[in-house]
């Protein structure tokens, strides 16, 4: 079963159930999904679209499983850091290796990790996502505290604290303080227009991928996802990295895309923060995480805060400029809590324009791109569309910055989608209408989560 048909939706359509209704509804929906999709050890993002484990997939999916099968919560992270790598980095894709070749593309042969020094037994991929582990594991921790989430937290301490290492060292490409991305699957969004200007620098062709199968399009609309000659410059890129066996020594000489993400620093940042936390109940010292978070938190401002356009934009290091375009991923640095209050003000601010539409009655939902620019596309995956990580996140630094009106607008509105459409992977921005894979495990998961907080 896929999970993904909304029985409490359909008849949530159909009548104007009271809130609890409409919430239990949504909660067994959700609960429904996360059940279809676990998969031993860990859940699958998707069981067509993304059939193995997935790293920041499974930070947000253990926030969801601790709601209602905490147990499920640690086995997700503690499956994904056991396929750690002895440099830190955590990877993106976890291989199960019982699934037929060919039922992800790029699949673990064309990764090849098993060439690379220190890499797992398992067969992953070479690059990270976005480090929003830390602080799930802590969320995870708070919401149901036992003796098994404090072994737990022992155990994933040192591998969250090697996570940031490596990337704020091995990956401090830049030389100021933050991590770069290698490639734009590393940030999560993975054709965002926040890629485009880097990646037009990527020399590809797109007949390349005729000597290709790409999975995705034969489970999704090839209209709703990235186009052929972005593939060639993912696979490009990939092919560069492999090349040398994933290290990072030299990239800046010869890596073709080098990029500081709002994202993944933001990410970074509050990590630090979450593993202060971590390090109270731990018996570590909480004070080196404080400052670096700290220092993470100014180097965000410092290099990827533009005071002209009032938000924040990736930095292209191979040009050592800001990129132009105006995306979600501007708004993530507000789950930094320190994040000083001229920044709040201004990413307040962009949400709330016409470009992201944030209200305390949001009539639609939070788009991931700059709904004015006129290459916004409703339909194209992260170039448009509104996904409920992003929301979530969004979300949950409203609450860190005390805006509980905001952050009530944009919750109501990831119900909604919800209600109306399934637990899809994404959503059309002005329809609602659901995209991508309809059983989606961190839309869920996330859902599962925002519905606890009530
Ligand atoms: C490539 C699994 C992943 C998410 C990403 C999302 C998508 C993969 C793909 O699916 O990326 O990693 O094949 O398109 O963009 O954020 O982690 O859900």
């Amino acid at each position: 079963m896929n999970g993904g048909t909304p029985a409490g939706a359909a008849s949530l359509r159909a009548g104007d159930p009271s809130g609890a209704e409409r919430a239990a509804a949504l909660r067994r929906l959700a609960v429904t999904t996360l059940d279809a999709n676990w998969e031993h050890d860990h859940t699958v993002p998707s069981r067509t679209l993304y059939p193995h484990q997935w790293s920041w997939d499974s930070a947000f999916i253990a926030l969801g499983l601790v709601h209602v099968r905490p147990d499920r919560a640690w086995r997700e992270l503690r499956t994904l850091f056991a396929a750690q790598w002895a440099d830190g980095r955590v990877p993106h894709i976890v291989f199960n290796p019982a699934l037929r070749v060919g039922s992800y593309f790029p699949g673990p042969e064309f990764w090849d990790s098993g060439r690379a020094d220190g890499a797992p037994a398992t067969a992953t991929s070479g690059i990270v996502q976005p480090p929003v582990h830390a602080p799930a594991a802590w969320l995870v921790h708070r919401q149901a505290p036992s003796e098994a989430s404090l072994q737990a937290l022992h155990w994933l301490y040192p591998r969250l604290v090697a996570q940031q290492r490596y990337l704020t060292g091995r990956r401090d490409v830049g030389g100021g303080g933050l991590a770069c991305i290698v490639h734009p699957w590393e940030s999560g969004l993975d054709n965002s227009p926040a890629w485009d200007v880097p990646m037009a620098a990527v020399p590809a062709d797109a007949t390349v991928m005729r000597a290709y199968r790409r999975h995705d399009i034969a489970h999704a609309d090839a209209a709703h996802r990235p186009t052929d000659l972005d593939y060639a410059r993912y696979v490009a890129i990939v092919a560069a990295y492999r090349a040398g066996r994933y290290r990072d020594e030299g990239l800046a000489r010869r890596h073709p895309f080098l990029v500081e993400c709002p994202l993944v620093n933001s990410a970074l940042g509050a990590a630090e923060q979450a593993l202060a936390r971590i390090a109270t109940v731990v018996g570590a010292d909480p004070g080196p995480h404080r400052d670096r978070a700290a220092r993470i938190t100014e180097a965000v401002v410092a290099r990827l805060y533009d005071p002209v356009t009032g938000t924040f934009h990736p930095r292209d290091l191979r040009t050592d400029r800001l990129v132009p375009a105006r995306t979600v991923l501007g708004l993530m640095p507000l789950v930094l809590p320190d994040l000083p209050a001229r920044q709040v003000r201004a990413v307040l601010a962009e949400a709330c324009s016409p470009r992201f539409g944030l209200a305390a009655r949001m009539d639609r939902p939070l788009p991931s791109y700059d709904r004015t620019a006129p290459d916004f596309e409703p339909l194209r995956y992260w170039r448009g569309p509104s996904w409920l990580n992003t929301s979530w996140l969004l979300w949950r630094g409203l609450r860190t910055h005390h805006r509980p009106d905001l952050a009530a607008g944009l919750r109501e509105s990831m119900f909604a989608l919800v209600a109306q459409a399934g637990c899809h992977e994404y959503f059309h921005p002005d329809t609602g209408e659901g995209l991508g894979s309809p059983a989606f495990s961190w839309t869920a998961s996330l859902l599962l989560d925002a519905l606890a907080d009530g």
